[in-house]
């Protein structure tokens, strides 16, 4: 059945905002009474529930952070009786424990509502077949995107990660017309769907990609080789897993479902309240979940949101793609860099001689800082002669040098010498850990 609600999709900005108001004020209340943590904080801070009266209040409010998940690990921040927990997920994370997630019956219904919405926008229906090629499992993706695809009436394949030959043979033997993946594993999909002269067995049309940070260029590349076209969702296991923000049919930003997420843009360092429109860390406060809530939660992305209206009509504010994690900026010799810069270089460099396969290797020798960019070559590149390889390296170094202020080592590689990844992809290696 499609998820269309244009009653809430479509709300004005006050009626939108005396919604959010009310539901914040009832979520703090229930905070109040049920999560300690929450509570402790709130005291500090000399503050009771009353006075959270409408959403502007939301500024008096105190921040949550990754670490509280880590120190009420497992369930010490859930807000209900675990009789009412219906589903566990958790998050590796790099460091230290596993953050743990629940929901109830009902948070689960509200999530597989913001995917359906979604799915309806972009039209996918009843008459689709989907493969979630997310993994399944602890990750929230898998069973995320799987929710919303059955609620649209999509018949669903729960194919989970990994094994890319079977994937392909799967897509093309059930005629699969909807893909979902990160968008580093479909480009590989792609790559090995070619290879296996299989791409025009294929009956994809869309594509679902998200999990981590891609560029405008990549989707480009991707619709170019599978023939779809691609749409970015986005979310964090903490908040909900994905479906927080997603985009419509126009394909130009994401809309955080705000009836049931508040935004925020800060400053990571002063922890000032940015005006729309300006880049800043997103921070994010649940509106309805009960299982789980969260206040004002510090996610770490950097990003912008746009107020601008939309074309399709939706008013909820657009999250504009993210350009990475506080916590994955790079500080080489005293330069800020996000991965994504340097892949925004990679992909306009023309005519396919490059793949969209890269890594980026940071090192520090002789207490100097030092970057590598290695990228892989196409077959055709690869086969002309070494004069060519060693004119594009210099063209991209200098492309990147001048794109970041810094000067790196180009390294064109052979086809297929970079490990692909079948979930996340792990762009960059720090080797300077413990190095001065
Ligand atoms: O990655 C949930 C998800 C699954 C989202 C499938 C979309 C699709 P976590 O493993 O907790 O949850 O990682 C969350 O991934 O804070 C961002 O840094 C990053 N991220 C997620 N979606 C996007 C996106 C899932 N569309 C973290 N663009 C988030 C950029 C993204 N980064």
């Amino acid at each position: 059945m499609p998820i269309r609600q244009p009653e809430i999709e479509c709300l004005n900005a006050e009626e939108l905002k005396d919604m959010q108001g009310k539901l914040l004020s009832s979520q703090v209340k229930r905070m109040y009474e049920n999560v300690v943590c929450f509570r402790g904080r709130m005291d500090e801070a000399g503050l009771k529930p009353d006075d959270i009266k409408c959403i502007e209040d939301i500024g008096k409010l105190p921040f949550s952070y990754k670490s509280d998940l880590r120190d009420y690990y497992p369930f010490g921040l859930f807000a209900v009786p675990m009789k009412n927990i219906v589903r566990t997920h958790a998050s590796s994370g790099t460091t230290g424990k596993r953050i743990v997630v629940g929901y109830t019956a009902k948070d689960l219904d509200v999530w597989s509502d913001c995917i359906a919405r979604m799915l309806t926008g972009i039209g996918v229906t009843d008459d689709d077949i989907v493969q979630v090629s997310f993994g399944y499992g602890l990750f929230t993706g898998g069973f995320g995107l799987h929710g919303g695809a059955e609620k649209v009436g999509a018949t669903v394949i729960p194919m989970s990660s990994g094994n890319t030959a079977l994937q392909i043979q799967t897509m093309a033997d059930f005629g699969a017309t909807v893909l979902c993946c990160t968008p580093s594993y479909a480009m590989h999909l792609g790559e090995e769907a070619k290879r296996m002269g299989m791409i025009d067995s294929l009956s994809l049309r869309i594509g679902i990609f998200g999990a981590e940070p891609w560029t405008e260029e990549m989707r480009e590349k991707i619709e170019e080789t599978l023939h779809i076209k691609a749409y970015d969702i986005y979310g964090l296991s903490e908040i909900m897993g994905p479906g927080v923000a997603e985009e419509c049919e126009y394909q130009c930003g994401m809309h955080i479902w705000e009836d049931h997420f508040y935004p925020e843009i800060i400053d990571p360092d002063t922890c000032e309240r940015l005006p729309d429109g300006s880049t800043g860390e997103l921070v994010l406060t649940t509106l309805t979940k009960e299982g789980f809530p969260l206040i004002r939660y510090r996610t770490r992305d950097i990003c912008r949101l746009n107020r601008t209206p939309c074309r399709c009509g939706r008013t909820h504010v657009r999250l504009m793609k993210p350009q990475g994690r506080t916590d994955d900026m790079l500080i080489i010799r005293g330069v800020n860099v996000f991965p994504s810069q340097i892949e925004e270089v990679l992909m306009h460099v023309s005519g396919n001689i490059i793949t969209p396969n890269y890594q980026i290797i940071v090192d520090r020798v002789n207490h100097t800082d030092t970057l590598d960019v290695l990228v892989e070559m196409s077959r055709e590149l690869f086969a002309d002669n070494v004069k060519s390889v060693e004119n594009l390296e210099k063209s991209i170094t200098e492309q990147i040098r001048s794109a970041l202020g810094l000067s790196p080592r180009v390294h064109l590689v052979n086809p297929n010498s970079i490990i692909r990844s079948e979930g996340k992809a792990k762009r960059v290696i720090d080797k300077r850990e413990g190095k001065i």
